[in-house]
């Protein structure tokens, strides 16, 4: 049985531990869309099955697929990988999949947050969304879990958490027009106090240039551990991420987190700049109300985009000078774990990576 809970996590004892803390799986959504993927999303595919590949090293996978993907995923995947028919509009399991919580009694429960593809019909990537905004309630279905409804838009690769009661976001992010233009900042704050039962809400000014989330979390900065973050980080003052970074960084220097420690800040240096070649670009179908996609366009590449599983940390690369020092440094800071690099480029062209594709479901 899934219920749908008129409570909160809060109220009842429940919150959403740090993507580090124990999974029981990962869950993903295999990419198909044409106007979204390049080349009917056959590249996308193989970088996906990549990716469950390296997480399925450490933990069980499952890869939610549409009715007339089905069989192709089935083929692409190797069998470990669990296959199950969810429809959905694309593939961003982070953005549209529920976001778990877990109490002190090994139970767990999922936050079904509204999903408006980005932004809406103010700013967002694609119409309709109807599809992903149902995933989670089928997710938690299928897992037997109860649900709770947030009353807020919100994507998963929006926060962080530390477990220790810290959240990270950006207020380019959740203060953009496009999502709860309703609502003041200090009711956003109570409503992720409500929902992840966290005490501190630290909101970073802005994410990564051009990303086109409007600037999540998940793409610039992250938990390493409680009270240690990793920043993408640039040394080209003339690069138009470097005034970003250099602010998150000033910012996260001047606060501290929820149990009143000073945060300790690793820049990890981004990839040179990506931009989509001519050829990508032309494999993309233009589709009215999707984002369209033009050779030139700067891409948000990050190293932070990473995605922690049971003993492992898997890493995008994008075939770039800065890879080895990336993953290096993330073996170097992560020695509890195996950092595994993925080739993410077609990923990386859909407008995400690694993290955005995945959402851990914690052990209770
Ligand atoms: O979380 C993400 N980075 C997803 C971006 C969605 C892109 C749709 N084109």
């Amino acid at each position: 049985m899934s219920l749908t809970l008129d409570s909160t996590p809060r109220a009842d004892g429940f919150y959403m531990p740090a993507e580090f803390a124990p999974h029981v799986g990962t869950w993903m959504l295999w990419p198909q869309r044409p106007d979204n993927w390049r080349l009917g999303a056959k590249p996308a595919q193989k970088a996906f099955v990549a990716v469950a590949r390296a997480i399925a090293q450490f933990e069980p996978v499952t890869m939610g697929v549409n009715h007339n993907q089905y069989a192709n995923a089935r083929q692409m995947l190797p069998p470990e990988i669990r296959v199950v028919e969810i429809s959905n509009n694309d593939s961003w399991m982070r953005d549209c999949g529920p976001t778990f919580v877990i109490n002190g009694h090994g139970m767990v429960r999922g936050i079904d947050w509204k999903f408006n593809a980005w932004g809406g019909l103010y700013n967002g990537l694609y119409f309709p969304w109807d599809l992903d905004d149902m995933v989670p309630q089928k997710v938690l279905e299928i897992e037997r879990l109860d649900r709770y409804q947030a009353p807020l838009v919100l994507e998963g690769g929006s926060i962080h958490v530390d477990g220790e009661g810290t959240c990270l976001t950006t207020a380019e992010c959740l203060l953009s027009p496009g999502r709860n233009p309703d609502l003041t900042q200090e009711q956003i704050e109570n409503y992720l106090k409500d929902y992840l039962n966290v005490e501190k809400v630290i909101w970073i000014p802005r994410g990564v240039y051009n990303d086109e989330t409007t600037g999540h979390v998940d793409n610039l900065a992250c938990f390493l551990r409680p009270g240690e973050i990793a920043l993408t980080w640039t040394d080209d003052t003339a690069d138009p991420q470097y005034e970003r970074s250099a602010e998150a960084y000033d910012f996260l220097m001047s606060q501290t987190d929820a149990r009143g420690r000073r945060f300790k800040v690793h820049k990890i240096h981004q990839p040179n700049p990506v931009y989509i070649t001519a050829e990508e670009a032309e494999g993309v179908d233009a589709v009215e109300g999707t984002l369209p996609r033009q050779a030139g366009d700067r891409l948000a590449a990050s190293y932070i985009n990473f995605y922690f599983c049971n003993g492992g940390a898997i890493v995008p690369t994008f075939d770039d000078p800065h890879d080895a020092q990336a993953l290096a440094t993330l073996q170097e800071l992560l020695p509890e774990r195996k950092v595994v690099g993925v080739p993410a480029r077609e990923i990386l062209l859909g407008g995400g990576n690694i993290h955005c594709i995945t959402q851990q479901q914690p052990r209770g």
